[in-house]
């Protein structure tokens, strides 16, 4: 049998078992369509799910070079699985929602970065739900960039794929099925004109390719940033062509101000623990500030708050250290909530300052997971004048141009300290993770030469930041 019989029978077959409907339904966005797909209903007729599979295999399966097949859940899962075993191609398996506990994987299977992964969906409208298995296979450093499906809905899906760099391959159009209905008397003319027009009426949301932040320059995202501490860090960078922070994790005011006398050229960003300094006084912060002005670099206050709003404004500006009267930016974390960061902000007295929301840590075995890192990233956006960026350790964590991805976790070579720490290099965090500024501490802290190692780190750095924004990166 030629491929368009087998789909013509296949589309008369999705017919009869209900899979394909004809009347008044309403959609997932609200709207009243008067055609309605259910392919769930295929895991009851096995020999509709082996039509599908070799068809998929034999027709659109040609020209992919793919790892991995990925099927959205849950509906595509079997026909996935089922491509998988007759095409012999390994198959992945996207969660829907990441494990409470254990391994916080997204995607199952074995895989390695770099590999390309084809996706499998059943029916796609506006292209958001095989966006979702995207962004993660994406997330795990996979190539997503093809999906195969049975049906195209031509209600603006696939342009917003195309506008996330995934192409799409159909066995049915939404037109082309409704033709082999009418032919097949299975449907009237009445009915094929009405969802042919329902279709040319009704289209999904378009989405436009959304621009990568880390290809921008730091004067182009100075001018798009909403917060004022994260404006000036932009451009504090910019001018001293350094991307690099040091964080001085030493436990006297004499040696964190010698480090800085060395240092401080190199560094747009000084980040302090202040509760590991034995002998911190208002002195200190005196010098402490003088330098910042000398050497125009900012100063965070790696305080990492996390307890509710009414603790940490006192933690914020009351106490021995009085941080909101020295930092100019502070960590974070999302886990209390909101109030957090309604506390900081009630905090500040007017001045401006600026908060780094801790979406991913660096540290192995920590808890967070790719749910709780998409929720910090949807509370910053409520806060857009106190927010100046996350700790991430990925690229795809977020987008906004305007915001700074501070990564720490950075040394010459990519190792692994006693702690769980652990290490990528610059050329690493700067290309592949997304890093806009670059947190280093024991890398120059234990260098015989602590100044030759900042300038090591800051040429590293800025060497690949004109490189990614010159758009020569060879992923
Ligand atoms: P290191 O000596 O380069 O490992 O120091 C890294 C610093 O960054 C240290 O002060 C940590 O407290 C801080 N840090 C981190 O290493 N990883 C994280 O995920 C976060 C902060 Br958040």
């Amino acid at each position: 049998m030629s491929e368009e019989l087998k789909l013509e029978s296949l589309a008369v077959q999705l017919f009869e078992i209900n899979a394909v409907k004809f009347g008044e339904y309403k959609s997932k966005s609200g709207i009243t369509t008067p055609v309605y797909l259910d392919l769930r209903v295929i895991v009851s007729y096995p020999d509709v799910m082996q039509i599908i599979s070799r068809l998929i295999r034999d027709h659109a399966l040609e020209g992919s070079k793919c790892d991995h097949l990925c099927g959205v859940p849950y509906t595509a899962l079997p026909i996935a699985t089922l491509l998988s075993v007759e095409a012999k191609i390994p198959m992945l398996m996207r969660r829907k929602e990441a494990k409470a506990y254990g391994t916080k994987k997204m995607i199952e299977g074995h895989y390695k970065a770099g590999q390309k992964c084809l996706i499998i969906e059943d029916v796609v409208t506006s292209g958001s739900s095989v966006l979702e298995t995207v962004k993660d296979l994406r997330r795990e450093g996979l190539v997503a960039q093809e999906a195969i499906i049975i049906l195209d809905r031509e209600q603006g899906g696939r342009e917003n794929l195309a506008a996330n760099d995934v192409s799409v391959k159909s066995l049915f159009t939404m037109t082309n099925l409704i033709n082999i209905l009418l032919k097949n008397k299975k449907i009237d003319n009445n009915m094929a004109l009405k969802v042919l027009d329902y279709l040319r009426n009704t289209k999904a949301p378009t989405s436009e390719k959304p621009e990568d932040r880390t290809q921008l320059t730091f004067e182009k995202r100075a001018e798009l940033a909403t917060n004022e501490i994260a404006k000036q860090l932009f451009d504090v960078m910019a001018t001293k062509k350094t991307n690099l922070c040091v964080s001085v994790d030493l436990t006297t005011t004499t040696c964190i101000l010698d480090l800085l006398e060395k240092v401080g050229e190199h560094v747009c960003l000084v980040k302090t623990h202040a509760d590991i300094i034995e002998d911190f006084s208002t002195d200190f912060i005196t010098r402490l500030k003088s330098l910042a002005k000398r050497f125009n670099f900012l100063i965070l206050e790696d305080r990492k708050y996390a307890d509710i709003g009414n603790t940490v404004s006192l933690q914020y500006a009351k106490g021995l250290h009085k941080v909101s009267e020295w930092a100019d930016c502070v960590t974070a974390h999302s886990l209390p909530g909101e109030g957090i960061l309604k506390a900081i902000n009630g905090a500040t007295n007017g001045v401006r300052k600026g908060v780094f929301l801790l979406a991913e840590m660096s540290s192995e075995g920590n808890l967070i997971t790719p749910e709780y890192t998409d929720k910090t990233v949807s509370m910053a956006s409520n806060f857009p004048s106190l927010i100046c960026g996350f700790v991430s350790q990925n690229k795809n964590t977020f987008n906004q141009p305007g915001l700074i991805q501070l990564t720490p976790g950075v040394q010459l070579e990519s190792t692994k300290d006693d702690l769980g720490q652990v290490y990528n290099t610059p050329e690493k965090v700067m290309l592949e993770k997304g890093a806009d500024v670059v947190v280093v501490g024991r890398g120059i802290l234990s260098a015989k030469n602590p100044a030759a190692e900042a300038l090591v780190y800051k040429e590293a750095l800025w060497k690949n930041y004109l490189k990614r924004v010159s758009g020569k990166m060879e992923l």
